[in-house]
């Protein structure tokens, strides 16, 4: 194939194509080439091997309760200290008025995350998710990445699973993906020296897959990290993966240096061509993973529609209210309207599919 012709690739071709599963060392390579559209294709193919023509999205809402956080990452532009001007923290009745308001949009999805503040007991979080389900009885309610809820289990004084017991009691179906970073402890001595490490949020996963939580997984790229600390990254989720089978959706996140503490290192934002390549790569290398999703609040929507042709199915959603990559100096705007996210993935020509968090198919076609 012309396309082809020449690539450094072609053994890792030939092994997608026949759909074996790819090494470390082939995640690498792939990593350091610079043969986009060879990559592409590969990832393309396995995406269409899953999903068919379809390309997902989910009308959703983020709720951002507080941005009080006792480990202020240096990634981070959202965390404050609780004496900042800028700190904020939502009384139940601000975020079930959240909710109430969503009544009339039709939404699937409430997304609740938020930092660590200690004056929040495990209680709140409880009539948080009472609060969100009597407002909205029929939406799925994702919330509170694998940090809080460890964070829960340290301050409560009780185990993950107690933890995961008491909140899905009141209401959580399903965990988000943030907090994961990347794994290396080399790296998060660096971005996030105070968060709970690697093998922590692996072993929340877990034990949220356990107990019947489905959960999405994430990486953060483009700042300290080397190339085979994101394969090793991907390779542990997808071990995890093949453990469990628990995991929906991965989701890598661009890094966004502005108004954080890394921003003094020379870092700027990730480029278009790393951006297809990680989603591109992810594709490839979490073969057991059915869902490969971008963020349009990071990379725009302009590339995440782009990225249905590396490998991408899924776009995300309406997201209405975002402050954690704004307060980083996102700039892609927080909403998108259900008719534009139609749009994008039409014009893309793909078959645009309204799913709720659990990749059931609501509408179609449109
Ligand atoms: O946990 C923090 C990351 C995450 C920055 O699971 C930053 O479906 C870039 O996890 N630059 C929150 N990223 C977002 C998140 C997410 C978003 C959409 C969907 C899902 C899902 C999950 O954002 C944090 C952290 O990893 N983050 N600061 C920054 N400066």
């Amino acid at each position: 194939m012309t396309l082809l012709s020449g690539s450094k690739l072609l053994d890792i071709v030939e092994k997608v194509e026949k759909g074996e599963r790819l090494s470390r060392e082939e995640g690498i390579r792939l990593m350091e080439s610079n043969e986009l559209l060879t990559i592409g294709y590969m990832a393309d193919l396995v995406r269409k091997r899953k999903n068919g023509d379809y390309a997902y999205f989910i009308v959703n809402r983020h709720i951002n309760h507080t941005n009080v956080c006792a480990n202020l990452c240096k990634l981070c532009a959202f965390g404050k200290k609780a004496e900042d001007p800028e700190a904020y923290t939502m009384e139940l009745d601000e975020i079930e008025t959240k909710a109430i308001e969503c009544k009339d949009q039709k939404i699937s999805e409430v997304h609740i995350v938020g930092g660590l503040n200690p004056d929040l007991k495990l209680s709140y979080f409880e009539e948080m998710l009472r609060r969100v389900r009597r407002a909205l009885p029929n939406v799925i309610i994702q919330a509170f990445t694998a940090v809080e809820i460890d964070y829960f289990a340290e301050t409560e004084k009780i185990s993950i699973e107690e933890v995961l017991r008491r909140l899905m009691d009141a209401g959580l179906d399903s965990m988000p993906g943030g907090g994961a970073e990347i794994f290396s402890q080399r790296v998060r001595d660096k971005i996030c020296e105070k968060k709970i490490s690697g093998d922590r949020w692996l072993e929340i996963h877990e034990a949220a897959h356990k107990q019947g939580l489905r959960t999405n997984a994430t990486m953060l790229y483009g700042h300290v990290e080397t190339i085979e600390e994101r394969i090793d990254h991907l390779i542990s989720l997808r071990e995890l993966q093949e453990r469990t089978g628990g995991f929906l959706a991965f989701i890598p996140l661009a890094f966004h240096p502005l108004n954080t503490e890394l921003e003094g290192m020379n870092l700027s934002r990730t480029t278009g061509y790393d951006d297809l390549k990680v989603l591109a790569i992810a594709r490839l290398m979490l073969d057991n993973f059915d869902h490969i999703k971008a963020y349009w609040v990071m990379i725009g929507p302009k590339l995440a529609q782009v990225s249905l042709a590396f490998g991408v199915d899924d776009i995300d959603g309406t997201v209405v209210e975002e402050k954690i990559t704004n307060a980083a100096g996102a700039d892609a705007g927080q909403s998108l309207t259900k008719n534009q996210l139609i749009k994008m993935i039409k014009a893309a020509g793909r078959v645009p599919a309204e799913r709720d968090t659990l990749y059931k198919i609501l509408e179609e076609g449109f």
